[in-house]
């Protein structure tokens, strides 16, 4: 059943409760993911989680921020940062991950969003770049040189995290048919995909991996 050659590791970006429809932060169709993602994990030996967990102070939510709306822009330690909704709080359902996704052969999880004073979109680092999730070192100890990525959401989590993944040396592919984009305006998507080829990243469909790896 294992098709994928064990070099490579598939990375399921932030799919959780909220991030699905009824979640706090509702990636459209973002459900439709999670068969996909289902026929995916018994081709691979490395499957590895992010899980986005914040705390309830955390600066990134809209709520912490008098006179704010989600959707808006701010500065947060001198970053530029779109407000969110509250979303993934620490130890609360919508941080969970479905009871419908197998977890039972996920070597690791990674959180990520723990600071308050700094968001952290990639799987790696924090937005800043100082925090580091320890998921580059994992992967090199595990001999992984190439990485697929999936999950929610396309125009931000997986974005940063494969941008990142590339940046770092690996070969990195992010299946286009097992993410969706939050799409705040509705091209950032495509141009999501755009950036991510300009990068260097290949984007495909599930269904043409086995032929490429
Ligand atoms: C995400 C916005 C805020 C994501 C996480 O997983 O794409 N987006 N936190
Ligand atoms: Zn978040």
């Amino acid at each position: 059943m294992k098709t994928i050659n064990p070099d490579t590791a598939l990375i399921l970006v932030d799919v959780q409760h909220d991030f699905l429809p009824g979640g706090a932060l509702a990636v459209p169709q973002g459900d439709e993911i999670l068969p996909i993602i289902a026929a995916l994990q018994p081709q691979f030996d490395h499957i590895v989680a992010t899980q986005d967990w914040h705390p309830a102070d955390h600066g990134s939510f809209a709520a912490n921020h008098p006179n704010t709306q989600p959707g808006q822009q701010i500065e947060l330690g001198g970053l530029p940062q779109i407000l969110w909704p509250v979303h993934c709080v620490e130890d609360t359902s919508g941080a969970d991950f479905p009871t419908t996704l197998d977890r039972s052969r996920w070597k690791r999880v990674f959180q990520k969003g723990r600071n308050p004073v700094v968001d952290s979109y990639s799987g790696f680092f924090d937005n800043a770049r100082k925090g580091d999730t320890g998921l580059r070192s994992y992967l090199l100890l595990q001999g992984v040189r190439r990485v697929c990525i999936v999950g929610l959401a396309l125009d931000y989590c997986v974005k940063y995290t494969a941008l990142d993944a590339k940046s770092l040396g690996f070969e990195t592919v992010v299946l286009l048919d097992a993410t969706r984009a939050v799409n705040l305006k509705s091209e950032d998507g495509k141009l999501a995909i755009e950036e991510l080829k300009a990068a260097g990243v290949l984007c495909m469909d599930s269904k043409f991996l086995s032929s490429y790896v």
